[in-house]
């Protein structure tokens, strides 16, 4: 398959395994899962279980990963849905992580923290570039260095999901450093 194909049904899988699965009729288990003969079958574009096995290894975020056997799916993170438990276990995280994000929310976020808006978690990472790919999704972005470690050690809860991107529930601003 070319770039083009294999977005085509990243972008499908995302919208399907973490936002409405229900577009197609399909059903997640709690774990998040979808059967992949089922998810083959109801799709509206047309992919079968090698080229599906090709969206998922070169998917350039790893955002999907297959059960051991091959008979589930499911996306990493980032799910809009509620009540998906992706199992992760709590960690301590670095020192700090980084947030990217763009002017128009420094305002509310100076206010309120960052907050999960409409995600499961507020998501986070270790490298600075990533963050500033994130923000730049939306214009020029503003990092945030979060002091993460502090919040830890305070009882706040982080999670690192299979492809490496940090999640926790909310940041309160006193531990986001606005520079
Ligand atoms: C902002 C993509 C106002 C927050 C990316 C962000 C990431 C607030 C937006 C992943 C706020 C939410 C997640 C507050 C936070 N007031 N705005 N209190 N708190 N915000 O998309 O982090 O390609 O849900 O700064 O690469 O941008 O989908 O979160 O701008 O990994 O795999 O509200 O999505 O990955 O936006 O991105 P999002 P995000 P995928």
């Amino acid at each position: 398959m070319n770039e083009k194909q294999t977005k085509q049904i990243s972008k499908f899988l995302s919208l399907i395994l973490r936002h409405n699965p229900d577009k197609i009729g399909l059903t997640l288990d709690e774990n998040g899962w979808a059967n992949v003969n089922e998810l083959i079958s109801k799709s509206k574009i047309r992919f079968n279980l090698t080229q599906l096995e090709e969206v998922v290894v070169t998917n350039n975020k790893k955002r999907f990963s297959f059960n051991d056997d091959k008979t589930k799916i499911r996306a990493n993170q980032g799910h809009s849905l509620k009540n998906i438990d992706l199992e992760l276990t709590a960690l301590e995280p670095p020192q700090f992580l980084y947030h990217g994000t763009v002017a128009k929310f420094m305002e509310s976020i100076k206010k309120t923290g960052l907050q999960k808006m409409s995600r499961q978690h507020v998501h986070l990472s270790h490298e600075r570039e990533t963050a500033i790919n994130v923000g730049s999704r939306r214009g020029k972005a503003i990092i945030l260095s979060i002091r993460t470690l502090e919040m830890y050690k305070n009882g706040f809860k982080f999670y690192c999901s299979e492809n490496g991107v940090w999640l926790t529930d909310e940041v309160p601003t006193e531990y986001i450093e606005f520079k």
